[in-house]
């Protein structure tokens, strides 16, 4: 978890560099804060399970698998992307990890996660979908229907908020009347509760509890990860609708340092070995940078695919 973190943090940093010098374009919605909850929930599922995820997701793509390489090339739109260089940031997919995206559309991947978790409970598979969303999807209609129907139709799965307290510059206060969402969650028949989305090992331990409780049949299942963004909503937001002290205040729970601290003093994970992770992780990232460099951009006679389903 705490290799899958460093991965999450370095890959974004590095994507801000690349940003701001516009070798990479579009949106980029950073996740640095929220780690913990990528690494410590989809270290949890297998290959058969499917995700389905949010715009905030570059985290969830490298700790489901996705390769950095086929990420790092779709950042600069290059057909070796895990999208073909269509999607970039908030787009990333990939159907050979069951990764279901990126979606622009808040509360957009719940009813395409209860449509997977639907035909897979038709097919009697005992898999498990993952739906991650923000606090702010809790917001919308889609969310009230998907949650009625799983919870009617005992549909397996996982709705993971992320509940980063902000939803672009509305603070939760501002937008829920009930802002106890695992209270609400409950208010659909589904068992739910709140973890410290700040804690991978708390964040893991939920998942194994939920996902055993999914895979046994009994319907879905919430988790409230309460988590913080530390940067932005996104990359060129002035960020004036938060105090800084509550900013520095959440940056002293930083999940990274958490989890390097307690392998650390428990002795499992010594100074060399997490110098190791860095210097492999540096790597990573420097050769997935040159190889999307090198990627093609997608042929202009192309330009047309993909638009409508290609019929044999
Ligand atoms: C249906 C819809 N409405 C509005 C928007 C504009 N919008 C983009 S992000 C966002 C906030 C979402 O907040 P949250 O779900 O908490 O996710 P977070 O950004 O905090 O990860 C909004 C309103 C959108 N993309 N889709
Ligand atoms: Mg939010």
């Amino acid at each position: 978890m705490l290799r899958q973190m460093i991965r999450i943090r370095r890959f974004e940093e590095r994507c801000v560099r690349l940003y701001s010098a516009e070798r990479i374009r579009g949106f980029l919605h950073l996740y640095i804060g929220e780690e913990a909850i990528a690494a410590g929930l989809l270290g949890e599922i297998g290959p058969q399970d499917a995700v389905v995820s949010t715009y905030r997701e570059h985290g969830h793509a490298l700790a489901r698998g996705v390769p950095m390489a086929a990420l790092m090339a779709e950042m600069f739109g290059r057909a070796t992307g895990c999208s073909g260089g269509r999607g970039g940031s908030m787009h990333l997919f990939d159907a050979t990890r069951r990764f279901y995206g990126g979606n622009a559309i808040v509360a957009g991947g719940l009813p395409i996660a209860v449509g997977l978790a639907l035909a897979d409970a038709m097919r009697d598979r005992s898999v498990v979908t993952v739906c991650l969303f923000g606090d702010g999807a809790m917001a919308e209609g889609e969310f009230h229907e998907c949650l009625n129907l799983a919870a009617l139709w005992r549909l397996p799965v996982l709705f993971a908020c992320e509940n980063n307290r902000y939803a672009m510059g509305t603070s939760l206060a501002r937008e829920h009347a009930v802002t106890d969402l695992a209270l609400r969650a409950a208010s659909y028949g589904v068992v739910s509760w709140a973890v410290d989305g700040m804690d991978a090992e708390a964040v893991a331990e939920a998942t194994r509890r939920a996902v055993t409780a999914i895979r046994a049949g009994g319907g879905p299942c919430f988790l409230e990860l309460r988590s913080y963004r530390f940067r932005a909503h996104s990359l060129y937001d002035a960020d004036k609708y938060r105090d800084k002290t509550e900013i520095e205040d959440w940056k002293t729970r930083d999940p990274i340092p958490r989890l390097s601290a307690a392998l650390l003093s428990a002795g499992v994970l010594d100074a060399d070995g997490l110098a190791a992770i860095e210097a492999t992780v540096t790597t990573e990232l420097d050769e997935a940078i040159s190889a999307a460099e090198a990627g093609p951009l997608e042929p202009v006679a192309d330009l047309t695919r993909h638009v409508y389903a290609e019929r044999p």
